[in-house]
């Protein structure tokens, strides 16, 4: 059963204590984060602070920040699952005999039920300010590091309509609170929302934003989802979920938005207009600089009664996005596979911080064939920002850390195996020689061939006998050989 809302997800969060309530008092300024970021460095709970000072709602934060709360959020037991019901999809074999057509039927139904549903009203709009009315300030908006330029909101699902096709995009992209009624709208020029604007920006005209805050844990991922421009997250949220997002008319804008949401924003940019923006306490780790976006204008603010504010804050990893990108990793790797078919498995670890490293491992099938999957890569949706991919032969294991390390350092001759491009990089990328453009490195850590010039012979790893180890198994715990931390 798909969670209806933020509440049913915490709620669920909490049974399996996964959860932790918080009564003392605290700031949304720098105290939150403090206490968030040591808790998901250790490995600590989900968390609701319900004393925020300055506000009289409830802050929810690390909700997804642990592999096991991220599956949950997801409804899947495992990663594997994910790949079993993907590949009814994309590998639709014809049914075979009457018993598999019968099977089919229901997943075909299930298809169909996945479709946003449009209904009238909804508990997002239980309370309904617009105008002047309007005031930010009455949410718990968190400033997130001691050199951020103010309050962001780090979890919003920006809703945008696209000015000739009419379809809609969702992603998430921070907001800097200005005041009352503005914020900055922090897509970078790469994303579906910036591309969305270049639209209006063309036609002269103002474009309507609407901004959803906690919703439930599927709809919340889909904004982050790397779909290709076009693809409606709303509809991947409902193949998430098994059920459909409902989705209700805003009040001030033609648009619409999660019915079930906490809060809503609505309003408009201007394409013209731009604001310093920043700086902000970045998922790089450090700061990003203040620059020049677009300004969202706030028209009405619409929530629930009792609204929960999601939340997030990044910074040095491992953070909550971590645990969100090893969700991204594990949910597309079936359809990379399906566009780049060398490819049996592949890592972002999370010091990489999503672009700046990927591990690939291949199916090596020709001569070159490292560098033609580098490329494709670096040809392929957001996986265009990785600054460094390192692709090993497929019997080497991804996870494996310092062995992984072990395995490409000894298999690499630098020269001759590195791949520097030039293209773009990743908006955040401080270290380019210009903003959003520079260089990308591939390593080829495959065992190289004749074909590919290589005449020396290339040695066996060092593996003992399974008989020799099968002996000593069974003699090893008389041996009496412990760690020492162990005795
Ligand atoms: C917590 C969090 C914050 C993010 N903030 C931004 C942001 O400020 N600007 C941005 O362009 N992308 C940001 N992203 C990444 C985008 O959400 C992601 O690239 C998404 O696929 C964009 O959707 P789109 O493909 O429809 O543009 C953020 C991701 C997460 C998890
Ligand atoms: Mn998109």
């Amino acid at each position: 059963m798909a969670y209806r809302d933020l509440s049913a997800f915490l709620e669920a969060l909490e049974r399996d204590g996964e959860l932790v309530r918080i009564r003392e008092r605290v700031s949304p300024r720098l105290e939150i984060s403090e206490i968030a970021d040591r808790a998901v460095k250790s490995g600590g709970p989900a968390l609701v602070f319900e004393n925020v000072a300055g506000s009289s709602l409830p802050v929810a934060i690390n909700t997804f920040a642990s592999r096991r709360r991220m599956l949950k959020a997801l409804e899947l037991s495992s990663w594997e699952e994910w790949d079993a019901r993907l590949e009814f999809f994309l590998d639709p074999k014809p049914p075979e005999g009457i018993l598999e057509k019968l099977k089919a039927i229901p997943r075909v139904t299930e298809l169909a039920a996945v479709f946003p549903k449009t209904v009238r009203g909804g508990a997002c709009q239980e309370v309904v300010t617009t105008g002047d009315a309007v005031d930010l300030g009455t949410l718990p908006v968190l400033t997130c590091w001691p050199q951020d330029a103010g309050p962001f909101i780090t979890m919003p699902l920006v809703i945008t309509k696209d000015a000739a096709t009419g379809k809609t995009n969702v992603g998430m992209y921070r907001m800097q609170v200005f005041d009352r009624n503005t914020t900055g709208m922090h897509w970078q020029k790469h994303k579906d929302g910036a591309g969305q604007a270049r639209g209006y920006a063309r036609e002269g005209r103002r474009m309507e934003v609407a901004v959803a805050i906690g919703c439930d844990p599927a709809t919340v991922f889909s904004a982050i989802a790397p779909l290709p421009p076009g693809v409606s997250e709303f509809l991947f949220a409902g193949f998430l979920r098994g059920e459909g997002v409902p989705l209700t008319a805003g009040r001030t804008v033609d648009l619409l938005v999660p019915a079930e949401a906490e809060i809503v924003l609505e309003g408009w940019v201007d394409p013209a207009e731009r604001r310093r923006e920043g700086p902000f306490g970045d998922h790089t780790g450090f700061y990003s600089l203040d620059d020049d976006f677009p300004v969202f204008h706030v028209t009405a603010l619409t929530r629930r009664e009792r609204p929960t504010y999601l939340t997030t804050i990044v910074g040095r990893p491992p953070m909550e996005d971590g645990f969100m990108g090893e969700a991204v990793e594990r949910l597309f790797l079936p359809l990379v596979k399906k566009t780049i078919p060398e490819i049996v498995d592949l890592h972002l670890p999370v010091e990489g911080i999503f672009h700046n490293l990927m591990i690939v491992a291949i199916d090596k099938r020709y001569p070159g064939h490292a560098r033609k999957t580098m490329h494709a890569i670096w040809g392929t949706g957001q996986m265009m920002f990785t600054k460094t991919i390192v692709v090993v032969d497929k019997d080497v294991d991804l996870h494996g850390g310092g062995q992984l390390l072990w395995k490409v350092l000894a298999a690499i001759d630098p020269e001759r195996d590195v791949e520097i491009v030039r293209g773009p990089v990743d908006e955040l990328d401080f270290a380019s020689r210009m903003p959003c453009y520079g260089s990308k490195m591939g390593i080829d850590a495959t065992r190289k061939w004749k074909e590919e010039g290589f005449e020396r012979r290339w040695p066996d790893e060092i593996v003992m006998t399974a008989e020799v180890r099968k002996k000593i198994d069974a003699l090893w715990p008389s041996l009496g050989i412990r760690a020492p931390d162990k005795r």
